[in-house]
């Protein structure tokens, strides 16, 4: 693989989606056009997969049907679209990997991180993001930010407890392997998460263009 993976990560409401956008533009004013796609979802299976996994159903979703769900859009996701990508060296920018499988799986639904870590092995092979963004604010305001912004999806409803375990696997995820992960502090204005990720994207720059 000579591209590179990115991917961006964290807490509800922490502004991935948002600071993805402005990432992308400077990245391309840079002279590097990335890959811009999503999990669940980048392709249309996988995004029929997104549907199922964030709406509300009659009857409560089983956690290994979740987990199991996920990893199957990711299957389409990674060998339909990200794979061909970064081996046609691209960089490739994904809001959401399997970072998140780590946080609402494992830490917000509890399952054990072996079994996932078996299925990231068996889907991945040895795939993994070369850098994540972890947009990082307390639970109370991204929830806050989120209930802003539209209807809660399925995992949205869920406790304070369900998000705090969420946040808290992330930040532990990111202490055990600190040359992967950077941490944006996503808790204060727009101006200053973007002024936050001024040096990863110099840092990505300077890896693209090495
Ligand atoms: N999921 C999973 O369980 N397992 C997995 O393996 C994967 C995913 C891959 C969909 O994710 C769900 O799938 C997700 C986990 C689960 N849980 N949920 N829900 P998603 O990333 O597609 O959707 P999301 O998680 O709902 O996005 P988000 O975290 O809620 O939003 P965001 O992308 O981080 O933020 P945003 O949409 O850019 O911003 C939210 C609002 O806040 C918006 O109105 C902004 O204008 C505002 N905002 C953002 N930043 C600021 C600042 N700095 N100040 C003020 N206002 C701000």
């Amino acid at each position: 693989m000579s591209g590179l993976f990115i991917t961006f990560e964290g807490p509800e409401g922490g502004g991935k989606s948002t600071n993805l956008g402005v990432f992308a533009r400077a990245l391309s004013d840079g002279g590097c056009e990335p890959l811009i796609t999503r999990e669940p979802g980048g392709t249309p299976i996988a995004e029929r997969i997104r549907e199922v996994l964030l709406s509300h159903h009659d009857e409560p979703m089983e956690s290994d049907a979740e987990l199991l769900l996920v990893f199957a859009a990711r299957a389409q996701h990674l060998n339909s679209l990200i794979r061909p990508a970064l081996a046609q060296g691209r960089v490739v920018i994904s809001d959401r990997f399997t970072d998140a499988t780590y946080a609402y799986q494992g830490g917000g639904r509890g399952i054990d991180k072996d079994r996932i870590s078996v299925l990231e092995n068996w889907v991945q092979g040895v795939l993994r993001p070369d850098l994540t963004l972890v947009f990082d604010l307390p639970v109370e305001l991204g929830m806050e930010r989120a209930r802003a912004r539209s209807q809660l999806d399925r995992f949205e409803v869920e406790e304070m407890t369900f998000f705090e375990a969420v946040r808290r696997t992330y930040l532990e995820r990111a202490a055990v392997s600190p040359e992967r992960y950077r941490i944006i502090d996503a808790s204060g204005s727009l101006n200053e998460v973007r002024e936050a990720m001024q040096p990863v994207i110099a840092e990505v720059l300077e890896r693209w263009h090495a």
